[in-house]
């Protein structure tokens, strides 16, 4: 029996060519400067977002930690989404660690906030109050459905910011993703962003490895930061080789994982005991919530015994992603396992 894997699109496995090319890698000492395979990989980065400079990380989370750190000192306040992936899954890493103090204000459900919101959270000189020195936006937007933030958004907030003297963060962690969703160069929204960070771990399918992307004054700064929270992965060309795959081979097929979240989202949605707006799917992530008897932890466990993966994401919420490596036919035998685990 195949197994499903819909928990996530980070389960995805490297290509073959992915695996040819990390045994191949040229390789050298990174924090030195000098692994080959590294620089490549962040000049690629950097030219695909439009910026002077890039940093290999070693995940989304010390993406966004690094990038946080070097914008803000201690008792800084950055402005966030509540459902951000940085303020609610990532260990509460921007304050244990870097003192900074988050600014939530309600995410929409097509994951922006509020122009109306962000100008009234961000705070004037007064000698009570932290300064307000970052807001960090997120695209494709996790926890709202996988939705895509269109450029002309980054713009707005960019502008904004720009006027109140604060820069932007963009979690990029599946801006491919938009960028596909949207027809569009995913340097159109780092255009409107002072940085942005993305996964080659995710959708992309590389085993390891994220890019911060910004000036260079800024990433060389990062740079600094990623060896002080222990980043500094030496010989690191070794995944590095998997990731210039995955920025060359693996962003066009996105559009099939989208194609195949909208599937199951239209199945899911004429199942009975299931809610969901098909609607809100432009991406590859898929949640929907029970509205029968059964609990999410339920509905998954039963699943599970057919080879179905899904994840749990609330009482009756749950959550399906779509990736390389789950293809048509899997969508169509994942309806069906859920439909008879529903009955
Ligand atoms: N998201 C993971 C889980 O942590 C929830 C997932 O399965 O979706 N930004 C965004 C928007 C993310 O979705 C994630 C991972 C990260 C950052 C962190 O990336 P990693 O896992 O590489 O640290």
């Amino acid at each position: 029996m195949k197994k499903i894997d819909l928990r996530s699109d980070t389960v995805t496995l490297p290509t073959p060519a992915m695996r040819e090319a990390m045994a191949k890698a040229q390789v050298g000492d990174d924090v030195m400067g000098e692994d080959p395979t590294v620089n490549r990989l962040e000049e690629i980065a950097a030219a695909r977002m439009k910026k002077d400079a890039a940093l290999f990380v070693a995940s989304g989370t010390m993406a966004n930690l690094v990038a946080l750190l070097t914008h803000c000192a201690r008792g800084d306040e950055v402005i966030v989404g509540d459902k951000a992936h940085s303020f609610i899954n990532e260990v509460g890493g921007m304050a244990a660690l870097g003192g900074i103090h988050p600014r939530t204000l309600p995410n929409q459900l097509d994951g922006t906030l509020a122009l109306a919101d962000i100008a009234n959270a961000i705070r004037g000189d007064n000698v009570h109050w932290p300064r307000t020195t970052l807001i960090a936006l997120e695209n494709t937007h996790n926890a709202c459905n996988g939705s895509p933030l269109a450029p002309e958004y980054h713009k707005t907030v960019y502008d904004l910011a720009h006027a109140r003297g604060i820069r932007v963060h963009t979690d990029g962690a599946r801006i491919f993703n938009a960028a596909v969703a949207l027809g569009v160069p995913a340097s159109e929204f780092a255009q409107y962003t002072d940085t942005i960070s993305f996964c080659l771990s995710k959708g992309l399918s590389a085993p390891v490895g994220s890019l911060l992307c910004g000036t260079r004054d800024f990433i060389a700064e990062a740079r600094r930061q990623r060896k002080m929270v222990g980043g500094g992965m030496r010989q690191a060309g070794i995944i590095a080789a998997a990731g210039i795959v995955a920025l060359e081979t693996m962003i066009d097929r996105l559009a099939d994982d989208h194609a195949h979240a909208r599937r199951l989202a239209e199945g899911l949605a004429d199942l009975p005991g299931i809610a969901l707006d098909p609607a809100c799917m432009k991406t590859n992530i898929v949640f929907f919530d029970l509205t029968g008897g059964m609990t999410a932890r339920q509905l998954t466990e039963r699943v599970a015994r057919e080879g179905v993966l899904i994840g749990v994401s609330g009482e009756r919420r749950i959550r399906a992603v779509t990736h390389y490596g789950v293809e048509r036919a899997d969508i169509e035998t994942a309806l069906g396992v859920i439909r008879r685990a529903l009955e």
